[in-house]
């Protein structure tokens, strides 16, 4: 079974794509402007960090319990070394905006069951089960109240390794895994819920994540809770074929975007979201500062991860690229932030955002991966519709003639940006 680009590895998880067209509401407005999100996949899997048993674990850090088929009674053990004293929510929130991150999403329980809150519903959580002791979701909806960041929740509302009864996507291992699925629903998953609806402020986009065994009538259960908070926005997993507002593709960038459907491409910066002492296939700041950009021209949404270490802290090497892409932000966002789908199917040379003018006329943002060699940059079926075209970063003007096949700009001597150089293109009525 394949949603177009990839397998889907999950079969619970289903493409349900809405053939209506993208239909703007007010609460989907600050989303769609937003273009740029940080994922948090933060948790007790931090503290192995993907060794168990002396051996390096192939597979994701935040899923070592269950490739480790690690006992219940083992892993929770983890947890009396989950101490992240080093944990500074306020220094994590400046980082994401100098970053140009406009909305954070944190893993508050993940498939563990381990609550990264003070969950009354379960007693696995970071205040009952840690020398550490505080709520770290309580403290980073803080800081981002404080600094104008829109805070989104992760919660596995299905699969549960650790609380009585919690789904075990790929099989049980364990004694006490041999409650029964509503049970843990009614105990846990729903009160939880409600917990991170209600105890932390607003919150902007639920990550609900794999509904494994989520019949309509359980998916009826959780829905409801959500009628008292008309503005979250939620994605496609929670299973009972309900929509959501986003489909999720997952460490991919749909091909022509998704049609009819608003979508947020969530991908991790090396090979896990949940951090791992030595997982080294870290992306280059160039190519993530690229997929930011060929989203954008597709009209989506990056939310591109961070796993944290047990100490609180970024790993470095996402520091360095979450500055990096900071860097690039700060002369070229306007060229991602609000803007929509590029008009044009394929450019050799890189990509293009668009962004229509109250006057009628278009910006189009020529985001230049691979200046021709000619120096002449050929846009397609422009010719007559130009106003003017400058380089975003510096203000310069570019020369621009008429060529057969539209638009020709010709850039001569400005250092090009080994990003992407953006050419801002001003013309008259739509492209
Ligand atoms: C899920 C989680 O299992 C994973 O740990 C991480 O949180 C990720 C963001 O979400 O992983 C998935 C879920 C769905 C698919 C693939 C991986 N899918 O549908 O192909």
């Amino acid at each position: 079974m394949t949603n177009g680009d990839v397998p889907v590895k999950h079969p619970a998880v289903k493409k349900n794509i809405a053939k209506h067209a993208v239909v703007e509401t007010s609460r989907m407005a600050w989303w769609s402007k937003a273009r740029f999100g940080m994922f948090i996949h933060w948790g007790v899997y931090s503290v192995p960090a993907g060794v168990y048993d002396g051996k390096k674990m192939p597979g994701l850090g935040e899923w070592i319990m269950h490739d480790g088929k690690i006992p219940v009674d083992t892993y929770q053990a983890y947890a009396k070394d989950f101490n992240p004293t080093a944990y500074d929510p306020e220094k994590w929130v400046q980082l994401a905006k100098a970053t140009g991150v406009k909305y954070i999403v944190i893993t508050t329980k993940h498939h563990d069951g381990f609550a990264m809150f003070d969950s009354k519903a379960s007693d696995w959580n970071i205040v009952k089960r840690t020398p550490y002791g505080k709520d770290v979701i309580k403290m980073l909806a803080d800081a981002c109240r404080k600094y104008g960041m829109k805070l989104g929740f992760y919660y596995s509302q299905a699969n549960d390794w650790n609380n009585p009864g919690g789904a075990a996507a790929g099989g049980h291992w364990d004694k006490k895994q041999d409650g029964s699925f509503d049970t843990y629903l009614d105990k846990v998953a729903i009160p939880q819920i409600k917990e991170i609806l209600n105890n932390y402020g607003d919150v902007a986009e639920l990550w609900w994540d794999v509904p494994t065994d989520m019949t309509k009538e359980r998916a009826a259960k959780i829905t409801p809770l959500l009628k008292d908070h008309p503005n979250i926005i939620t994605n496609n997993r929670l299973g009972g074929d309900v929509q959501g507002d986003l489909e999720t593709p997952e460490q991919y960038i749909p091909a022509t975007g998704i049609p009819g459907r608003y979508w947020e491409t969530c991908m991790t910066m090396n090979d896990t979201w949940g951090f791992k002492t030595y997982d080294d296939h870290w992306k280059s700041s160039k190519t993530l500062i690229r997929n930011l950009i060929d989203i954008a021209s597709k009209g989506g949404n990056y939310l591109l991860n961070v796993g944290p270490k047990s100490t609180g802290e970024f790993p470095e090497q996402s520091v360095e690229r979450l500055k990096d892409m900071g860097a690039w932000m700060k002369v070229n966002s306007e060229a991602i932030y609000g803007t929509t789908a590029s008009p044009f199917k394929k450019l050799t040379w890189g990509r293009v955002t668009t962004k229509e003018l109250p006057n009628g006329n278009t910006i189009l943002y020529l985001h230049v991966f691979d200046w021709p060699a000619n120096h002449d940059l050929i846009v397609p079926g422009l010719k007559n519709k130009t106003i003017s075209a400058t380089v975003l970063a510096t203000g310069s003007s570019l020369e621009i003639r008429g060529v057969n096949e539209g638009l020709s700009l010709a850039l001569y001597g400005s250092a090009l940006d080994q990003n992407a150089t953006v050419i801002k293109l001003q013309i008259k009525g739509k492209p």
